[in-house]
């Protein structure tokens, strides 16, 4: 397989409401969107899950255009694939560029996603995926009140989500979660801080230890391990790592310093499919709890995750909610849709590009670029 071209779309997508963490606040869904095309007529589809701006982590889409546009898609032009185990030359041919992980996700699942076109592979079975149906829980943002928060939660159960995370910070933790579990009882219950914390604030913290949550997520630094260590030394409740783990490197770290017990796995954060499969088999072998995450993706992302998600070490319900959840209309059609409450179908997609609804990519492009292979790139 070699690829023809790359296009890169910037898109601003409407939607549904601002989702708020400790970090800030996203009005609408600022996106790059990657569509591939290989010499033999298949598409494939990535998403770069960068923000505006540089919160959760050190990209924005700016940042990902630019170092995609510069370093990344010139080599994707040299690649011939002509196995499913040769996908994983896109990373490696990635690797000398440092970090911008989520720069090259975005073109390296759109590549597997157009190998798995082109093969008429169903991508889930492509990446090793044996369920059917994924169990999902839901993100749910800071909210001005307490009572605000307990209705959204509320709707929520109604659905079926399996667990409820809330986002805490400091000044929105223990009386957040206590109100939840006066409201709600011993429903599966989790807080994601995204980093808003610091060791010092570790006899605060082992108050979240009374509400018997199933993990509190990223409570320290998102660059830190080594804090994290002794934050889950003493604290009865498990650490998730989101931030902190950017390859299986990382993960494997973690887990030898006790820094975990538990972990957030983000195709982008890590850099694609590959890296992915290396974090999965290393929580099987070293028998860590792991789920996906979420990055408030559009369908296209959304996808890609629930085609992750169907691998067997993916023990926990993850962020994968149902496109509904976050905009009136995705840019994939059919959305993403509850199979029964809490549920997503793992469907045998090949690839994602057959769902894409084009005049929803195009209403909503604000800037647009293709780059092409040289001819003697596409020869062969
Ligand atoms: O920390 O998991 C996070 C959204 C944006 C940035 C970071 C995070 C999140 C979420 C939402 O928690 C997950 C989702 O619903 O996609
Ligand atoms: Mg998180």
């Amino acid at each position: 397989m070699k690829i023809q071209s790359v296009t890169l779309r910037r898109l601003l997508t409407p939607m549904r409401e601002p989702f708020q963490t400790s970090f800030g606040t996203e009005e609408d869904k600022d996106v790059v969107i990657v569509e591939l095309r290989t010499a033999n007529g298949g598409v494939g589809f990535g998403e770069c899950v960068a923000s505006t701006a540089p919160l959760y982590s050190e990209e924005t889409n700016d940042t990902a255009w630019h170092v995609m546009e510069r370093f990344l898609i010139p080599k994707l032009f040299e690649l011939d694939i002509q196995s499913a185990a040769d996908l994983r030359s896109v990373s490696i041919a990635f690797a000398p560029i440092k970090r911008n992980n989520m720069a090259k996700a975005a073109l390296e699942m759109a590549v597997w996603d157009a190998w798995a076109n082109e093969q008429q592979t169903p991508l889930p079975e492509l990446l090793g995926g044996e369920r059917r149906e994924i169990p999902v829980g839901i993100s749910v943002g800071i909210q001005p009140t307490i009572p605000d928060l307990l209705r959204k939660i509320e709707g929520y159960l109604e659905q079926g989500f399996q667990r409820i995370k809330v986002k805490v910070k400091p000044g929105w933790d223990v009386d957040v979660l206590r109100a939840i579990r006066q409201a709600f009882g011993d429903i599966p219950l989790m807080a994601d801080a995204n980093s808003a914390y610091r060791l010092d604030d570790a006899d605060h913290l082992r108050k979240f230890d009374e509400f018997g949550l199933m993990m509190v997520e990223q409570p320290l630094a998102h660059d830190d391990i080594i804090d994290h260590a002794a934050l889950q030394r003493r604290l009865v409740t498990p650490i998730c790592l989101d931030e902190s783990i950017h390859s299986a490197a990382d993960a494997r770290k973690a887990m030898e310093l006790g820094a975990c017990k538990i972990i957030n796995l983000k195709l982008g954060r890590v850099g694609g499919f590959a890296e992915a499969l290396q974090i999965h088999e290393l929580c099987r072998r070293q028998g860590i709890d792991l789920w996906c995450g979420g990055m408030l993706e559009t369908g296209i992302g959304r996808l890609h995750n629930i085609a992750i998600t169907s691998l067997p070490g993916f023990t926990l319900p993850g962020d994968t909610a149902p496109s509904a959840r976050y905009f009136e209309q995705d840019i994939i059609h059919p959305p993403v849709t509850f199979s029964a409450p809490g549920t997503l179908a793992v469907e045998p997609l090949c690839g994602v590009a057959d769902r894409v609804r084009r005049e929803r990519l195009d209403a909503w492009t604000v800037k647009v670029q293709t780059y092409e292979a040289s001819r003697e790139g596409v020869g062969g």
